[in-house]
């Protein structure tokens, strides 16, 4: 069984670099916005959709009986279920936005669960030319390099990292800046947004910001950056201060638990909704 995961991530890693020069011709020839999705600036490129039908396809010749969550095959209505089955969990195009901008954070990111537990993680940051990989049981790395998680124990000196997502509903807008602005007010050292959630878990993985947490994303923006993080020694909170789960779309991750537990006492917690539809009052 083991030997299989290993060939199963093989497989992601060049899949992996073969879609992110597919990205990389794109952003030079083509970065058209195709269609939104849940609203106007949720955008969707032929680049999204093309990466995800070759990863899928490849996969399925190697891997007949393994099943899929992808985001424009969800989009597409395709099931968004974590079995017990092993599951490729794929996205395409992690930072969409940035794509369309130029904005060099795009990754590519391919989570792998068997029994709803991650085996491994692939994320590769496109234009960075930087392969993030992650094995359960066998440490995080960079283009082969081991990754670290940062020491630093006191949130006053840490960065902290979060993204404003697609929702735009006053509701939902002022939930979230009363708790970056608590964050903020710390004070932190700084706050940053890459743009993408996979970026964001692989920077918390290496080191370069202490914690990331967001509310809204999906399994597949987390899948693989979450196997990232713990390998590199990082922690997992639940919003509230629970386990996570990876589907509940919202998640923290941290270079140690006192972070994620300090995050945890700032943030107003919420739960969205599957469909991104308007948030219900609490
Ligand atoms: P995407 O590019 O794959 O859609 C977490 O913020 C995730 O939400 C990002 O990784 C990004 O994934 C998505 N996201 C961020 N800003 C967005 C926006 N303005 N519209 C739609 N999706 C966005
Ligand atoms: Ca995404
Ligand atoms: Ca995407
Ligand atoms: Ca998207």
């Amino acid at each position: 069984m083991d030997d299989l995961w290993q060939d199963a991530m093989d497989h992601a890693v060049a899949i992996a670099r073969k879609s992110g020069q597919m990205v990389r011709e794109a952003l030079r020839d083509d970065r058209k916005v195709m269609m939104t999705k849940s609203s106007s600036i949720d955008l969707v490129t032929q680049t999204d959709q093309k990466v995800e039908q070759l990863i899928i396809k490849s996969v399925k010749e190697k891997f007949p009986t393994h099943r899929f969550i992808g985001e424009e095959s969800v989009a597409a209505g395709e099931p968004c279920d974590l079995t017990d089955f092993p599951t490729w969990i794929i996205d395409p195009i992690d930072g969409t936005t940035n794509f369309v901008h130029a904005f060099p954070f795009v990754a590519v990111s391919i989570g792998f669960c068997v029994n709803k537990q991650c085996e491994f993680g692939v994320v590769y940051s496109c234009l960075q030319d930087q392969m993030f990989t992650a094995r359960r049981g066998r440490g995080a790395f960079c283009n082969g390099e081991p990754l670290q998680v940062s020491t630093e124990e006191d949130i006053s000196r840490s960065i902290i990292a979060t993204e404003f997502g697609s929702n735009r509903e006053t509701e939902a807008i002022d939930r979230m800046f009363s708790s970056l602005r608590k964050i903020v007010c710390i004070p932190v050292q700084g706050v940053r947004s890459a743009g993408s959630a996979a970026v964001n878990m692989c920077l918390v993985a290496s080191g370069c910001v202490e914690a990331y947490y967001e509310i809204g994303i999906h399994v597949w923006d987390v899948a693989a950056g979450s196997l990232l993080v713990t390998e590199a020694g990082g922690v997992l909170m639940d919003v509230e201060g629970g386990v996570v789960d990876l589907m509940s779309r919202r998640i923290i991750a941290a270079n140690n638990r006192t972070l994620a537990e300090r995050i945890v006492k700032e943030i107003d917690s919420f739960s969205p909704t599957r469909d991104d539809a308007p948030l219900p009052k609490q």
